[in-house]
């Protein structure tokens, strides 16, 4: 199978609070054709795509259930399924899921050819537990989702290996690691991160920044492309960053976005173009000297 192809990452700009899961469905789709048109076999949209970022209210019991996906595809997601498997494009979800047993996590899944190839749930979940007054808006991640059980899994799909990742994970080289080990070849994931972070606002300016360093650095000490694809601009009060990007195993940016708003950007992609990172300076079989970094995982720093 040919291992060059065009990808797509879509940018959503924000859904609003009472924004119908048929809307932001519609949006997704309207995006979806507009990579198809482009040539592009894969699409990867945003975390909670379906829905306004909830954690930054305080919800409880049904309240909060009600921003969760019970199965997938349901009857609002159907559509992406169906348009997918008409068009033959794969893509990437991130939606909030809801288990039969009960389980809340933050989770994504790849789909091809209408099925659900793989899927991930969200490791590193940011924010706090508790509510906390003082914050001119909640982060409840802690509180309202589990530690994602399924590892970093890495799944076939067109022609190569493929991870995925969520958000505040592309901050943390461990998932990219732990990706690149599994032998991930393209990384896709999506992120709602706000501008301004009220723990530490003087970092505010650095949003962008930090946003490209983790995706340019994770691509580069791995060998692997990467589609990040933002939830951007007001949503709710609470400006959420764009800058969603394409980035090569070199670490290089090949397209980014330049809006706010609803946006594809597009890149030819070589997965046979890991092999100039993964075949010289992390070459991991030749240079990693794993007996030395046993506090990796450590449950406690030193
Ligand atoms: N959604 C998500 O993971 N957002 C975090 C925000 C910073 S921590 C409150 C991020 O890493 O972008």
């Amino acid at each position: 199978m040919a291992r060059e192809f065009i990808a797509a990452v879509a940018q959503m700009g924000p859904i609003a609070r009472d924004e119908p899961r048929a809307s932001a469905v519609a949006r997704l789709c309207a995006m979806m054709r507009e990579a198809h048109a482009r040539a592009a076999r894969l699409v990867v949209f945003p975390e909670l795509a379906l829905t306004s970022f909830f954690p930054r209210w305080v919800l409880e019991g049904d309240a909060l259930d009600a921003w969760f996906e019970t199965e997938m595809p349901g009857p609002e997601t159907e559509p992406l399924f169906a348009l997918s498997a008409q068009l033959g494009i794969a893509f990437h979800l991130g939606y909030a899921e809801l288990t039969p047993e009960g389980r809340h996590f933050n989770t994504a899944i790849l789909v091809d050819g209408g099925q659900i190839r793989g899927k991930y749930r969200k490791v590193h979940l940011p924010g706090h537990r508790e509510p906390e007054e003082w914050r001119p808006f909640q982060h409840l991640e802690k509180r309202y989702f589990e530690t994602g059980d399924l590892g970093f899994p890495v799944f076939d799909g067109l022609g190569g290996r493929l991870g995925m990742c969520i958000c505040n994970d592309r901050r943390w080289p461990e998932t990219w690691r732990m990706l690149g080990l599994g032998g991930a070849e393209l990384v896709a994931l999506g992120y709602n991160t706000p501008l301004h972070y009220p723990p530490a606002p003087e970092h505010d300016h650095l949003q962008y920044f930090h946003n490209a360093l983790s995706v340019q650095a994770g691509c580069y000490a791995n060998g692997l492309w990467a589609l990040a694809a933002a939830k951007a601009g007001r949503e709710e009060g609470c400006d959420l960053i764009g800058g969603s990007l394409i980035v090569a195993p070199t670490g290089e940016i090949v397209a980014q976005a330049q809006g706010l708003g609803d946006e594809v950007i597009t890149a030819r992609v070589d997965l046979d173009r890991c092999s100039e990172i993964r075949r010289n300076i992390f070459d991991f079989a030749q240079h990693r000297e794993p007996q030395l970094y046993g506090l990796l995982t450590a449950a406690k720093p030193r």
